[in-house]
C-alpha cells in the first residue's frame, strides 16, 4: 500500500511515548545533535521490525522559537521521529510534577507526597491541569499524522488521557495503551484524587495492556470498585462497550546481546574485566538511580553479608552502575547523596589499600561495555522495591551462556513471574534475607546454576521484545474486528 511517506507493505505503527528514543541537543540556531537515549521501552522496541514504526514524543528539550521547531522536526524526521513541543512550565508541572511526583510513586506503592494529599491544594490542581494539557498536545500531533489503517500504541502513565482525547478526534482510530509500571492494588489507586477520570480515559482505548496478570487484575478491580463497572474475563464493560484488558509481558531482543558477545571488542573487554577482578567473585547491579530500584537496601544487604562473612571480605566485589535520571527532582538528588554516603561508609569499613568492596558508578554504560559486564558477573542483584518488569534481569541472563551466573531477583519485580523458577527470589525490604541469599548464590554448585540458567535462558530467548510488540498489535487489530462483528450482530 502506498503511504504519504513512501512505499511500504507493512502496517504503520505510531508509538506514542512521553520521550522520543532520541535526545536532542541544540548546536546552533537550526542545527541539532541527536543521541539515542537509554531506557526500557527503547530497548524493547529496538528489535521490532515487522511494522513501519513512527515515534511520537517529546525530545527532552525546550524549543520556544519557530526556526528551532522547524529544524528539529526535519532532523528528527530522518530518525522516523515526530516531536511534541512542550514548554518549560508544562514540563515542570506535567512531567516532574504529576507524572514523576504523583503517579510514579503511587503506582510503585510509595504513596502520594504529603503536601499533595489534599485534592484542593493548588499544586495538585495545577499539575493535574498541566497533565491534561500535555496529553492534549500529544493527541493533536498524533491526530495530525494519523492515516487510516494506522495502529496507535500509547505508552505509560504519562499518557493516561491520550486514549480518550484520540477517540474524541476519531472514533475509528485503533488505540492501544500499555503500562510499563505496575498497576497498584485498587486500595492504593483509590487514594488518588483524580482516580476516576484517569480510569475512564484509559478505558477509551480498545486494548489495555500490562506486564503481568496481577496488574491487569488490579486495574479491572479499580474499574469495578471505583467506577462501578462490570469486570468480565475479557476486560471491562461499560454500557455494552468492552475495553479488552490483558497481560503482555515484555521481553528483550535477546539475540542482540548474544551476538554482541562474539564481537572482538566485547571479547577484549571481557578479558580485561576478568584480569581486573581475578580471584574475586563479581556481583553486579545495573539500575536507573530511582527509589523504586532499592539501591540503598541492596547495598546495606551487601554490607550485612560482608559483616557476617569475613572470609568473603576480599574475595567479592559489587559493581553498582546507576544511571542518574530525573536529576532536577529533589527526592532523586537526596537519593544520590544517600547512596554515596552508604557506599563511602562501606568502602571505608571493608576496603584495603589495594581493593574496595563496592565500585559505584553514577553513569550510563554503552551497550558493549554493559554486555561485557553482564558476561563476567557471578551474581546479579536486581532488588527493586517494585518494578513493572525489569529488563536488566533479562539482559543479564542473555549474556550468561558461558558463566551460568545466578540471578537474585526481587519478588516485587514483574520479572519474578517469568524468571522466578530460575532466580533466587527475595523480599528486598528484608536485608537479612537478601544478605543470606548472597551467600547462597555465591556458593551454589555448578549443576544447580546450570539448571537455573537454562530455565531462564529458555524463557528470555522465546519471549522477546519482537514477540511482545507483535502480540500486542495483532491483539489490537483482532479486538477491533471482533468489536465490529459484535456491533453488526
Ligand atoms: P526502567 O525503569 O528504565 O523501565 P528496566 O526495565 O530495568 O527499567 O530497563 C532499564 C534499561 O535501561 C535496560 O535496558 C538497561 O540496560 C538500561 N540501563 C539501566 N541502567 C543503565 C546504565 N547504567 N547504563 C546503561 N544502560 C542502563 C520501565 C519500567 C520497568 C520495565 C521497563 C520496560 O520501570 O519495570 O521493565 O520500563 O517496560
Amino acid at each position: 500500500c502506498e503511504k504519504k511517506d513512501g512505499w511500504s507493505s507493512k502496517q504503520r505503527l505510531l508509538v506514542v511515548a512521553n520521550r522520543l528514543p532520541v535526545a536532542a541537543v541544540r548546536t546552533g540556531e537550526d542545527s541539532w545533535q541527536l543521541e539515542i537515549s537509554a531506557g526500557g521501552l527503547v530497548s524493547a522496541l529496538l528489535g521490532v521490525n515487522e511494522f513501519e514504526t513512527r515515534w511520537i514524543g517529546w525530545a527532552g528539550v525546550n524549543v520556544p522559537d519557530e526556526v528551532g521547531q522547524r529544524s528539529l522536526t526535519e532532523a528528527l524526521a530522518e530518525k522516523r521521529c515526530i516531536p511534541v513541543f512542550l514548554d518549560e512550565e508544562v514540563v515542570h508541572q506535567y512531567y516532574n510534577g504529576y507524572c514523576n511526583n504523583i503517579l510514579w510513586p503511587l503506582f510503585h506503592y510509595l504513596g502520594l507526597p504529603q503536601e499533595d494529599r489534599l485534592a484542593t491544594t493548588r499544586s495538585f490542581q495545577s499539575q493535574f491541569s498541566a497533565y491534561k494539557k500535555a496529553n492534549q498536545l500529544f493527541a493533536d500531533v498524533v491526530n495530525e499524522h494519523y492515516e487510516e489503517g494506522d495502529v496507535v500504541w500509547c505508552h505509560d502513565y504519562h499518557l493516561m488521557f491520550l486514549p480518550k482525547y484520540l477517540k474524541k478526534y476519531n472514533m475509528q482510530m485503533k488505540v492501544g495503551w500499555f503500562l510499563h509500571t505496575p498497576f497498584p492494588s485498587s486500595e492504593i489507586h483509590r487514594t488518588l484524587p483524580s482516580r476516576s477520570k484517569l480510569l475512564r480515559s484509559v478505558l477509551a482505548a480498545d486494548l489495555v495492556g500490562f506486564h503481568t496478570y496481577d496488574y491487569a487484575r488490579h486495574f479491572v478491580s479499580a474499574c469495578t470498585r471505583i467506577l462501578g463497572l462490570e469486570g468480565t474475563p475479557e476486560g471491562v464493560e461499560d454500557q455494552g462497550k468492552l475495553t479488552r484488558v490483558a497481560a503482555f509481558p515484555i521481553g528483550i531482543d535477546s539475540s542482540r546481546f548474544i551476538r554482541a558477545l562474539e564481537l572482538p571488542q566485547v571479547k577484549e573487554h571481557i578479558r580485561e574485566l576478568k584480569e581486573r577482578f581475578a580471584g574475586r567473585k563479581v556481583m553486579l547491579g545495573v539500575d536507573r538511580l530511582d527509589m523504586i530500584k532499592g539501591i540503598p537496601q541492596k547495598i546495606l544487604a551487601f554490607e550485612k553479608f560482608l559483616e557476617e562473612n569475613p572470609v568473603w571480605q576480599d574475595k567479592v566485589v559489587l559493581l553498582q552502575i546507576a544511571v542518574p535520571t530525573r536529576t532536577d527532582v529533589p527526592e532523586y538528588q537526596k537519593l544520590t547523596c544517600q547512596v554515596h554516603e552508604i557506599v563511602g561508609r562501606i568502602n571505608g569499613r571493608f576496603g584495603t589499600l589495594t581493593a574496595v568492596p563496592i565500585h559505584h558508578l553514577d553513569r550510563s554504560l554503552d551497550f558493549h561495555a554493559l554486555c561485557a559486564l553482564y558476561a563476567v558477573t557471578d551474581v546479579a542483584l536486581v532488588t527493586s522495591l517494585r518494578d513493572g518488569m525489569n529488563l536488566v534481569s533479562y539482559e543479564f541472563v542473555a549474556c550468561q551462556a558461558e558463566k551460568k551466573g545466578v540471578l537474585i531477583l526481587s519478588e516485587f519485580a514483574g520479572a519474578a513471574q517469568s524468571l522466578g523458577a530460575g532466580a533466587i527470589l527475595v523480599n528486598p525490604w528484608n536485608i537479612t534475607e537478601v544478605a543470606a541469599s548472597i551467600g547462597y548464590a555465591l556458593t551454589l554448585p555448578a549443576d544447580e546454576r546450570e539448571k537455573r540458567h537454562q530455565h531462564n535462558f529458555m524463557h528470555i530467548t522465546t519471549h522477546t521484545s519482537q514477540e511482545w510488540a507483535g502480540t500486542f498489535v495483532s491483539e489490537l487489530n483482532d479486538t477491533i474486528v471482533e468489536a465490529q462483528l459484535r456491533t453488526r450482530q
